[in-house]
């Protein structure tokens, strides 16, 4: 969750300024700028402290999911003071600066109020601070002209996948304290924008991250400390962190991890595919092929269990991430089913991964004409914990007037959603079905050669998208539809297939291979698992960055764990 803009530090600095003499970027290069300082100290004061050991003071913009960073300082035990005014961020006894959403709307907000220039101030006089993603780009100048030490995006063009999603390994440098515990742990990051390691930061930098190229992921001088990672979404060993910084003599220690990360792991997602049975409860279900009725004389919605519980169980398991699909959101509006909702803020309280919420995003009209847009029901996800939404149905009809125009009209949910989100928080799912032709000519779409002819010795298939949950096919390949929605503003791609769905046979490998190999942004493998061996296979044969599972987890067949320790003994990297 960070900066969607080239030059995110610009819009943080007040309309006289130019980004190098923005205040914050100042903490770089305080000797050089140190007038600029004054000019704030000269207005503005911060009074000694006084309050409670257990008070944390929140800078929540507005934006984004910052549930969960107040769900992980909750469970901590530290109780939340939000700022309304600049004068609280100049009394805080301790500020953390989540940073979610996108740059240029938050800073608005930040210059607008005055918040700015107090957390200059705030930071300047060495005050306990956190800042986290964008909490910690903030403090460089952004200029990408600036040469070395400035913030910019990832260059896709040196073959890695951007945005930077996943599971990474830190090389920690010298005394960050707060990092004491990471040790040889993967932290979890979502975001396109990084600072750069330079000799004017060299003093700050307390550990770096290596994406095709060394990144800043921590920085510390004093009391000031920011991150790039998201310690809420970074299980137990993040937790740690925010642990050490609200309570510096703590002695609590991790146990020391054998096996040292060493990079960005695959990621492993237990998926929970929810609807509302027949009775009227909210169920985790699962199909085969999409169809998720029992295949008795009552026909009723299989229900494997209850979301908020499995959801628990996952994490403590090890799962990477965790999906909730609203398999009937294509028909129910999201927003009138307020289960889903509460799903998101039962679970966010005690599950420090990822979430991602998909089912039913799109513009909808109530039945008393009341209009909603998807950005509402992004928004209302957002602030029940989901850290990422996915786009379904509503994506297709999005990619196909794309295709059919070739003009973004910016109004689709997708983009919208990205615009304001940032496209690392907008997933689209693809709910493709296998077609077999006898000749690639037949047919409009990417077509390939499959590893397993079809029924009629057909060697050539294309992958049809569907919408409604698989139950309409559209005129559109999921080749053409992942080259169109990254356009869009995608951020990643859950790519499912119906014929695997439930089968346990393995992951359609040549589908994902394909789509994988045609994008630049991370994917993911979804339908089929059956095994720990089908997962090396897709990450041994494919491009994917993660593999995602639901039956064989639900149903106990196979623990997270053993597909991570199978992973590990064929030397692909996991986060344990
Ligand atoms: O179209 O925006 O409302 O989103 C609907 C969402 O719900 C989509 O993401 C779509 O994939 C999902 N969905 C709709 N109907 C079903 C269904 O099963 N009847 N579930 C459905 C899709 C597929 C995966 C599943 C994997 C792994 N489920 O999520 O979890 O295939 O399963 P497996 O490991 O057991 O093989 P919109």
């Amino acid at each position: 969750m960070e900066a969607t803009v080239a030059a995110p530090f610009s819009s943080f600095v007040t309309s006289t300024q130019n980004s190098s003499s923005s205040p914050c970027s100042l903490l770089l290069s305080r000797k050089n700028l140190g007038s600029v300082n004054l000019r704030f100290k000269s207005r503005l004061s911060v009074r000694a402290s006084s309050t409670s050991d257990s008070v944390v003071t929140l800078l929540d913009y507005g934006a984004g999911n910052v549930r969960s960073i107040r769900n992980a300082l909750r469970h901590l035990g530290f109780s939340i003071k939000d700022v309304q005014t600049p004068g609280d961020i100049l009394n805080a006894d301790r500020l953390i600066f989540p940073g979610v959403g996108a740059f240029a709307p938050a800073m608005d907000v930040l210059n607008k109020t005055g918040m700015g220039e107090a957390l200059c101030t705030y930071i300047d006089n060495d005050r306990p601070f956190l800042g986290i993603c964008l909490g910690l780009q903030l403090l460089f100048d952004s200029s990408e002209e600036n040469g070395p030490g400035t913030v910019g995006r990832f260059d896709s063009s040196a073959g890695i996948r951007v945005p930077h999603i996943g599971w990474n390994a830190l090389q920690v440098g010298k005394d960050s304290e707060i990092l004491d515990d990471v040790g040889n742990r993967h932290v979890y990051f979502v975001h396109s924008y990084r600072a750069i390691p330079s000799n004017e930061n060299k003093d700050w930098v307390s550990s770096t991250c290596h994406y095709g190229e060394s990144f800043i992921s921590s920085i510390r001088r004093g009391n000031v400390h920011a991150v790039q990672f998201h310690p809420e979404k970074s299980g137990e060993v993040g937790l740690s962190v925010l642990r050490r910084f609200l309570d510096p003599k703590s002695s609590s220690k991790q146990k020391p991890e054998e096996r040292k990360a060493s990079k960005l792991a695959k990621r492993v997602i237990a998926c929970l595919d929810v609807r509302t049975n027949d009775k009227g409860d909210l169920v985790v279900t699962k199909g085969d092929q999409y169809d998720v009725r029992e295949q008795s004389n009552e026909n009723e919605v299989r229900n494997l269990g209850k979301p908020v519980d499995l959801a628990r169980q996952y994490y403590k398991d090890g799962a990477d991430e965790i999906s909730f699909l609203n398999i009937t959101g294509f028909r129910d509006f999201p927003l009138g089913d307020l289960p889903m909702i509460q799903v998101l803020r039962y679970t966010s309280e005690n599950v420090f991964v990822p979430l991602t919420v998909g089912g039913g995003i799109r513009d909808f009209t109530d039945a008393t004409g009341r209009y909603y847009s998807s950005l509402e029901v992004a928004a209302e996800y957002f602030r029940s914990g989901a850290d990422k939404i996915s786009i379904g149905s509503d994506a297709v009809y999005a990619a196909e007037e794309f295709r059919k125009s070739g003009a973004k009209t910016g109004k689709s949910s997708l983009e919208q959603i990205s615009r304001v989100y940032g496209n690392q928080a907008v997933v689209v799912s693809i709910d493709p079905r296998r077609v077999y032709v006898n000749d690639p000519d037949d047919v409009p779409y990417k077509v390939i050669r499959v590893t397993n002819p079809g029924p009629n010795g057909e060697e050539y298939a294309w992958y049809q998208c569907t919408v409604s949950g698989g139950r309409e096919g559209r005129p559109i390949g999921a080749y053409e539809l992942a080259k169109a929605v990254e356009e869009l503003g995608a951020g990643e791609i859950l790519l499912n297939c119906i014929d695997c769905d439930g089968q346990g046979k393995g992951f359609d490998t040549d589908l994902v291979k394909l789509i994988s190999d045609s994008v630049g942004i991370p994917v993911i493998a979804s339908s089929g698992a059956g095994t720990p061996e089908h997962f090396s296979e897709v990450f041994e044969t494919t491009n994917a960055s993660a593999a995602l599972a639901a039956g064989i987890f639900h149903r106990k067949e196979v623990p997270i764990q053993s597909v991570k320790e199978h992973l590990l003994e064929k030397s692909i990297e996991v986060r344990m």
